[in-house]
């Protein structure tokens, strides 16, 4: 009996299956088939698939029908044939009926780039959520599709015809099923969704810094070096699919959260983008943005522009961001940065393998700290002692000095800490505070800043 599993989740890797990857580009592309492709051919790879060979089609739109012209899909089925490959895999999203139509005129299996990426998502999710959100995405996937997975099935077992036959009731059957399993695994995602919710709301008030960019950047490799977190990074495009924090202390002793997330795509499937949507809102809940860029790529300047395009859709284009250039040690040409630095003159470009350029990140960090946080000199009375580890934590400290009422400490922390330790116990210093003939530490004797009682 076909299980709801079996409908879904034949999104088993290629098996080093041959396939012959095909896509249609603009007029005027002077890229060869291979480069317009590259990224497909990564995507085939990771997917386990053998590159047998590229084409393209120079047109203004891909063919409604049939997505390629007649005669380039006779040529496909051409290449298909002496290249004795396995599938065809398009660059684009195709509609059922083009899958349907391309299938019949190459004579083996027809996968797109949507499909592509839901099997190696399925390949790379490894946590429960990360699993189900897959299964909910190729479920939803799959609905529009059961006709042809039918019509293919009966033609496998010599069936005919399509319309009346055991196909057309069995896709009833199956299309009530998948409707069943695509509610319940939305409500175990849910589920799990709330659980996170508290996880993070419960989460201390650290400032938090979100690493966000195009797949295979060096999110994971930067979040390796700066935290020691162990998290699996490798050449291969979604390698992480999980949110993931660490603390991450700053030169100075001060700690800051960095979280680690999914990695965007052109042309990311909407089913996908729907179903980890919640994985990237718990990313997005952030202080400030690392926008990485692999400043090596070709491509580096598009990859840019989507990650952009992506952070909008998400209602995240108003957080603070930092754009981050990173694989520095493979350019050689550093002249060819120069677009990016036009996209934004404050990058900061860094090589997360040789570490150049990560003491100018961490100076961007704090000054972007410095913008959204207070700067004030306190005082904390030795009742309220404990409240100093407290501070050294969780702010930056500019001074400290200790006083026969307690410590004056400086320090520049977020609205949020400053009101926190105000109402712990500590209070605003005042110039009677400061010993005399001690200099160095700073009393403002300007109003506090704005929602903050001295
Ligand atoms: N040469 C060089 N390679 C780097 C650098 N940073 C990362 N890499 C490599 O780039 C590849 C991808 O790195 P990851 O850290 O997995 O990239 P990611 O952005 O987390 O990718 P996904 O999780 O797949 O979205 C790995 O092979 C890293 O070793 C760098 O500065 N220089
Ligand atoms: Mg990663």
């Amino acid at each position: 009996m076909t299980t709801p599993q079996d409908l879904a989740r034949d999104y088993s890797a290629g098996h080093s299956t041959e396939a012959v990857l095909f896509g249609v580009v603009a007029h005027g592309e002077q890229r060869t088939a291979a480069e317009a492709l590259h990224e497909l051919q990564l995507l085939a790879t990771t997917a386990d698939y053998v590159v047998a060979g590229c084409m393209v089609q120079h047109r203004r739109h891909p063919d409604p029908q049939t997505y390629l012209g007649a005669g380039k899909l006779a040529e496909l089925a051409e290449v298909v044939k002496l290249a004795r490959s396995g599938a065809v895999i398009c660059d684009d999203s195709l509609t059922p009926n083009q899958a349907k139509k391309i299938e019949a005129a190459v004579g083996v299996p027809v996968l797109d780039r949507s499909e592509l990426i839901l099997q190696i998502f399925s390949m790379h999710a490894r946590t429960p959520q990360a699993r189900l959100q897959v299964e909910l995405a190729a479920l939803q996937y799959e609905m529009p599709r059961l006709r042809r997975k039918w019509t293919h099935l009966e033609r496998q077992r010599g069936g005919i015809g399509v319309r009346g036959g055991a196909g057309e009731k069995q896709i009833d059957v199956d299309r009530h099923m998948l409707r069943e399993r695509i509610s319940s695994v939305a409500r175990e995602i849910k589920r799990i969704e709330q659980h996170k919710v508290r996880e993070v709301a419960s989460r201390p008030d650290l400032f938090t810094v979100a690493l966000v960019g195009y797949t295979n950047a060096g999110k994971s490799s930067l979040m390796n070096r700066l935290c020691d977190a162990g998290v699996l990074a490798e050449n291969k495009l979604f390698s992480t699919l999980d949110t993931r924090t660490r603390p991450w202390r700053l030169p100075g002793g001060r700690t800051i959260l960095l979280t680690d997330t999914v990695g965007f795509i052109k042309k990311l499937p909407h089913e996908l983008v729907a179903s980890f949507h919640a994985t990237l809102e718990e990313a997005l809940a952030a202080d400030l943005l690392l926008v990485l860029v692999d400043g090596s790529s070709p491509d580096a300047a598009e990859q840019l522009t989507t990650v952009n395009e992506v952070l909008e859709s998400l209602d995240a284009a108003d957080i603070a961001r930092i754009t981050v250039l990173n694989k520095l040690d493979l350019i050689e040409d550093r002249t060819k940065l120069a677009e990016l630095w036009q996209k934004d003159a404050q990058a900061v470009a860094i090589s997360v393998q040789s570490g150049e350029g990560l003491d100018a990140l961490n100076s961007a960090i704090q000054e972007r700290l410095s913008d959204v946080e207070n700067r004030c000199a306190l005082m904390v009375p030795h009742t309220a002692g404990g409240l100093l580890a407290h501070i050294r934590e969780k702010a930056t400290v500019i001074s400290e000095f200790y006083t026969q009422q307690g410590c004056l400490i400086e320090v520049q922390a977020s609205p949020a800490l400053l009101g926190r330790l105000l109402s712990e116990g500590a209070r605003y210093a005042e110039a009677e505070d400061l010993p005399e003939g001690v200099k160095g530490i700073e009393i403002p004797d300007d109003e506090p800043p704005s929602g903050q009682q001295r």
